[in-house]
């Protein structure tokens, strides 16, 4: 469907969101209020992040989340944030986040909608002062309304996301998302409070000649990956790689290139997680004109069987995604 209203660079968000709503005669509001709801926990966040340093709260806690990696204060703090504000704000039933193991019933069970979050991605750069991001997926609840929600609720493929978006905590902090028709980024402007939209209609370069990915696992990468990245070298592509999978994501939708999590020893299966990672990047990449895969297949396709479970991700300009898997799959 196309969209029936352009909006123009320097609106508002809360706008945008009410026009794209006007669209849909029998639109509820309700995913508009969802997505509200995650832009206003997002600013909380923004604030949290930008006086880490000044209010003490960097740095770990000294305890595990679930996956047994050390947790930042502020990994809690924007999961505490992000639940209040989709459990308070009524529209959504059930939550999976990076930080808890099992679902999160918000209480709302006559709520539509599910949340998978990873309410602060790529943490460890806090405490070095490099960007970080959130990450959210948004589901349509599969159990009948009335009822707490279920595993089926949360174990969708991402071909079932009805939204997902990210939040970039950058040198200036952008809200990037999609409902399925094209993806749009907006920047926040914090001396007013609000989001402009400034990114149109993003569209990501069908090829590129930037390749991201960590290489310190290169001597257990697949032999395929071995042989896509020395032909990267050999044209002189550029390697840009933060540890931050929402800025390596960003720069690559914005200028081409490739972002690669393979499987290595340490991690068999990659170290991504599907459901609150990867699902909603390959969402905006689809969206956006891109492609992402787990090396072989469509991340979007792969039925989920648990909450937590990971897989290796190759996200990007569509002409290097094909180009990498054609290199895997000589070397099956
Ligand atoms: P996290 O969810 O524990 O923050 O881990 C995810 C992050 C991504 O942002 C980033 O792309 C990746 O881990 C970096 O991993 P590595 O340090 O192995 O390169
Ligand atoms: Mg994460």
């Amino acid at each position: 469907m196309m969209d029936k209203l352009t909006a123009s660079v320097g609106t508002a968000l809360d706008r945008f969101i009410q026009q794209k709503q006007e669209q849909f005669p029998y639109a509820t509001g309700e995913l508009s209020q969802l997505l509200r709801d995650i832009a206003l926990a997002a600013k909380i966040i923004n604030r949290e992040i930008n006086r880490a340093g000044l209010a003490g709260i960097e740095g770990g806690v000294g305890s595990d989340n679930v996956q047994g990696e050390a947790q930042q204060k502020l990994d809690m703090i924007a999961d505490i944030r992000f639940t209040r504000a989709l459990s308070k704000g009524g529209e959504t039933c059930g939550i999976i986040s990076e930080e808890i193991d099992g679902i999160i019933d918000t209480g709302n069970h006559h709520a539509k909608y599910v949340v998978a979050i990873d309410p602060l991605d790529g943490s460890s750069n806090i405490d070095v002062n490099v960007l970080v991001g959130t990450i959210f997926s948004i589901y349509r609840r599969r159990s009948p309304i009335g009822r707490p929600p279920t595993k089926e609720d949360m174990l969708q493929q991402g071909t079932e996301q009805i939204a997902a978006g990210y939040v970039l905590y950058g040198s200036s902090t952008m809200l990037v998302y999609s409902t399925g028709y094209g993806v749009n980024g907006f920047t926040y402007e914090p001396s007013l409070g609000e989001y402009f939209l400034s990114h149109p209609n993003m569209k990501c370069k069908e090829d590129g000649s930037i390749y991201s990915i960590n290489e310190g696992g290169y001597n257990t990468f697949p032999e395929g990956l071995k042989s896509y990245l020395s032909t990267c070298k050999e044209r002189e592509f550029s390697a840009r790689y933060i540890g931050s999978l929402v800025g390596d994501f960003h720069r690559n939708l914005l200028k081409g290139g490739i972002y690669i999590y393979p499987s290595t020893s340490k991690y068999k299966k990659g170290k991504l997680r599907l459901l609150y990672e990867c699902n909603a990047l390959a969402f905006l990449a689809e969206q956006s004109g891109g492609m992402a895969t787990d090396g072989y297949q469509r991340i979007l396709e792969i039925k989920p069987e648990h909450f937590h479970e990971r897989t290796p991700f190759y996200v990007g300009s569509p002409k290097m995604v094909k180009e990498a898997m054609e290199h895997l799959n000589e070397y099956e």
